[in-house]
Formats: C-alpha cells, structure tokens, sequence
C-alpha cells in the first residue's frame, strides 16, 4: 500500500462543530480534500446557512445543523440524527468556542461561566455523545480544539485559559479511559491565529499604526507572523486519520513556536 494513504480520510465521517467559518471551517475544507465526509453545526441557522453557502461555493457538500453545544438535549438529538441519517461519526472535532477578554475582577460569575460552559462543557458533552458509536465502530478519533492558554496565562482571558487548559486535561482522560477502544484523542493548540476571534487584537490603531498586541505577537512568535487557518489543516488532518492510531493524549502546538521562545529584545 502507498504509504501517503495512511492519511487518508477516505470514507470517514467527520462532525467539526462551529464550523461556519474560521479554524472550524479550514479543517473541514482540508478533511473534505482528504476524502471525509463533512458534518458540522453552529449556534443558529443564520450561521448554518452563511456556512452552507460558503462550502458550497468550494465544491464541498457539507451537512449543517443547527445545535447549541452547551445544551446536551440538542447534542444528543443531533449526534442521533447524524447516525441516522449520515453515519457513525468517526471524527470528532470540538472546535466550537467563545472568549471574553475582561479583568478578572471585572468579569462575571456568570460572564465566566458562559466561556467555561462553551470552552470546556460543551466538548464533554459533544465527546460524551459521540463515543458510544466510535466504540460499537470499532474506532475513532476526537480533536480538541485547545490552545496557547492551554499553557499559558494572560491578562483579561482568566475564563477562556480555566476552560482551555481543563480542556487539555480532558484530552489526556479521553484518551486514558477510551484508548483501549481504538479511540485516540488528542488536542491542537493554535498559536495566534487571524480569523474574527482575534480581529480585535489586530485593529489598525487610530494613528494607523498595528495594534501593540499585534506587535507583540509577531515579535513573540520566531515564524514573525501570525498563523493562518491554513497553518492548522496538516496537523488536523494528520490527528484524524491512520497515521496517528497510535498517537493519543498528545497536544499538538501548531504555533510559529511562541512556546519555546522567550521573546525578541525590545528596540
Ligand atoms: P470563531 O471565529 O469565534 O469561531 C467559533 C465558532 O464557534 C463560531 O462559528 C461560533 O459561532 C461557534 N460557536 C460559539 N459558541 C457556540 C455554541 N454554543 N454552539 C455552537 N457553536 C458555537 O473562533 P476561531 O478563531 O475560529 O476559533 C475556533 C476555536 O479555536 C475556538 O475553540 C478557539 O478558542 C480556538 N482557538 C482560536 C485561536 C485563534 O487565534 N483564533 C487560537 C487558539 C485556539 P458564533 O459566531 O455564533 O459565536
Ligand atoms: C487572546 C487570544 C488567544 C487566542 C488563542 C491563542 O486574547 O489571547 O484570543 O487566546 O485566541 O487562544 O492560542
């Protein structure tokens, strides 16, 4: 057999939720190009639909449905439906994600809540689901969508970095309790990627000039740039398929390197 096969996704089934656009929507692209079939969800139809178009007009004959995760009712009725009417689902991506950039002491119980409930509840609850059919299947592979503040703290994300790095914990105990199943779940933790999650910390200053943040990164990350959605779609479509069947409870930095850099001198 060719070896290039083994990433294959041929005949796969693959649920990526809030996937209308940014990082979701690359990594469908890219499982489509390697062969998958594309499922995925978002928050209303609205989105569902401006998503639908968009894979349309990239020759991708994707399956959308509406369904908020964080709701277990409306993720255990869309993960039937899929089985019933598409298949098993033998890829899990749980990308779906919100942030809320806020002072701690300025945030919320609720405010903080809200992110944990999207960031890390949801994937539980989407895994939890999806399992069950992976292991009467006889395999499967989850992708947790985490990231640098899997590892790393900031100013203002205490919620998004709570739920990000319990989501890295989550992936290591999937992977423990499920792996005996040939279910192998690893995470994919971006770097600072350009889609509309971050617009804001690349906004054109009044002056013109870049965001300090902007500066920042770019001066933190040895690759000098931000990623783009593109950047991820190797490393997603290595963990979902048969190249990586025994590669599990791995979170895989796809980051320019920001992690192992302590920064360029400033001026
Ligand atoms: P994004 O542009 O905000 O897209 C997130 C998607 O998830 C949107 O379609 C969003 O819908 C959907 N969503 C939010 N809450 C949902 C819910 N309750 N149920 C269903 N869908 C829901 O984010 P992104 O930049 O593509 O990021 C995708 C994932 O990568 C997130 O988990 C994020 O934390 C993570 N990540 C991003 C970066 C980055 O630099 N961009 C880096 C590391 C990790 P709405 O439009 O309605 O919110
Ligand atoms: C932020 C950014 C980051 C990125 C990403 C980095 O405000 O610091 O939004 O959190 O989204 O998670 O990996």
């Amino acid at each position: 057999m060719d070896f290039t096969e083994n990433f294959s996704l041929k005949g796969k089934i693959a649920l990526i939720t809030g996937a209308s656009y940014g990082i979701g929507y690359a990594i469908a692209k890219a499982y489509h190009e390697a062969g998958a079939t594309i499922v995925f969800n978002d928050i209303n139809q609205e989105l569902v639909d401006k998503g639908l178009k968009s894979y349309e007009a990239d020759g991708i004959k994707a399956h959308g449905f509406v369904c908020d995760v964080t709701d277990e009712a409306q993720v255990q009725a869309l993960v039937k439906k899929i089985e019933t009417e598409i298949g098993t689902i033998d890829i899990l991506v749980n990308n779906a994600g919100i942030i809320r950039r806020i002072p701690m002491t300025e945030m919320s119980a609720e405010e903080f809540r809200k992110v944990v409930d999207v960031d890390l509840n949801a994937p539980f609850i989407v895994s939890k689901a999806v399992i069950p059919g992976m292991i009467k299947k006889g395999h499967g592979k989850i992708i947790n969508i985490c990231s640098m503040m899997s590892e790393l703290g900031r100013e203002t994300v205490s919620a998004y970095a709570a739920a990000k790095g319990g989501l890295k914990m989550l992936t290591r105990n999937i992977c423990s309790e499920y792996g005996e199943y040939n279910i192998q779940c690893n995470g994919i933790g971006p770097g600072y990627i350009a889609t509309p999650q971050t617009a804001p910390l690349r906004e054109k200053q009044p002056d013109g000039s870049r965001h300090p943040f902007d500066q920042f990164i770019v001066a933190k990350t040895p690759a000098a740039r931000w990623g783009t959605t593109e950047d991820l779609q190797g490393p997603a479509v290595f963990l979902a398929s048969d190249a990586s069947n025994f590669v599990n409870g791995h979170i895989l930095y796809v980051d320019g390197g920001i992690l192992a850099y302590i920064g360029k001198q400033p001026g």
